[in-house]
């Protein structure tokens, strides 16, 4: 190893753990990251048993995308507990914390892009919706988690951090048409519009707290806290993702003629007439 990349490694390594140091230092935002590890392992099981007796392939789909949720929230709380997902970012000239140092734990944005796509898949299939309409809703929600992890991540210029939330809020109204408009009317002809229009509610009452708390939080004005703001996120996830998932298994578990009966669209375990 040469002198330059023994120092380059002592540099990183100290960053990372200076990173480790400063969120276990921080009890708020350590006790937002294990509170969801604990909680994402005890519901993974309880899906497990929840879905065990299946059959259908539809029912089946639902089931996966849904174990996927806490599947990729307990990795996600992992990389934030580690360190490895979390960073300092010296915050551009026009932001409240103007050459400081923040805490950025900006695995949070970038494992969204993985665990918000499976909970519109279980949502589009229990809608029983069309190819066209669940791959909107999927790309235009990626967009949305891809361009907010810009903005979070942006060190450059206050101004184009607010561009990126700008559009990352733009992708979020594509999703929120398709969920409010489109998919009740498919909901409706498949016969699952009760638990849908719960599930649908829950889901975009909660899912708008997120820009909210963005914009409030150190990313944004900075009128909360580091670990105010990360256990803002993980009250929301908790809801978002957990009970959500929650309900839907148990309803799928309870009703798996209805989810098979339909099933004209995806996941029907045949090709459409
Ligand atoms: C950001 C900031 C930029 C503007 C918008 C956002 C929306 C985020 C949402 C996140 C939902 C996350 C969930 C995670 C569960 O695993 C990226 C905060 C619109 C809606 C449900």
């Amino acid at each position: 190893m040469t002198a330059a990349s023994t120092t380059a490694t002592t540099v990183l390594q100290a960053t990372q753990s200076d990173v480790l140091q400063e969120i276990q230092s921080n009890f708020l935002l350590n006790s937002s990251i294990w509170v969801n590890i604990a909680l994402a392992g005890v519901v993974i099981l309880l899906f497990v048993a929840m879905g065990r007796d299946l059959e259908s392939p539809r029912a089946k789909l639902i089931w996966v995308a849904t174990m996927l949720v806490p599947l990729v929230s307990i990795s996600s709380y992992a990389g934030l507990a580690s360190g490895l997902t979390v960073g300092f970012l010296q915050m551009p000239p026009g932001h409240a914390l103007a050459g400081q140092e923040v805490l950025s734990p900006w695995g949070r944005y970038l494992t969204w892009t993985f665990s918000t796509p499976m909970i519109l898949l279980a949502l589009g299939l229990l809608a029983d919706t069309d190819i066209a309409s669940l791959f909107t809703a999927i790309t235009m929600d990626i967009g949305m988690c891809v361009t907010g992890l810009a903005a979070a991540l942006i060190t450059s210029s206050h101004l184009l951090r607010w561009v990126f939330y700008g559009i990352s809020c733009a992708f979020f109204v594509a999703v929120l048409y398709v969920l409010l408009v489109q998919w009740p009317a498919d909901a409706e002809a498949a016969g699952t519009s009760e638990i849908f229009g719960t599930l649908k509610i829950l889901t975009v009452v909660l899912w708008l707290g997120y820009p909210i708390l963005w914009a409030l939080g150190s990313e944004g004005v900075a009128l909360l806290s580091v670990g105010v703001t990360s256990w803002g996120y993980s009250g929301l996830d908790i809801l978002a993702k957990y009970v959500f998932a929650f309900l839907l298994l148990r309803w799928v578990a309870a009703n798996e003629g209805t989810v098979s009966g339909s099933g004209m669209g995806i996941g029907s375990g045949g090709a459409a007439p």
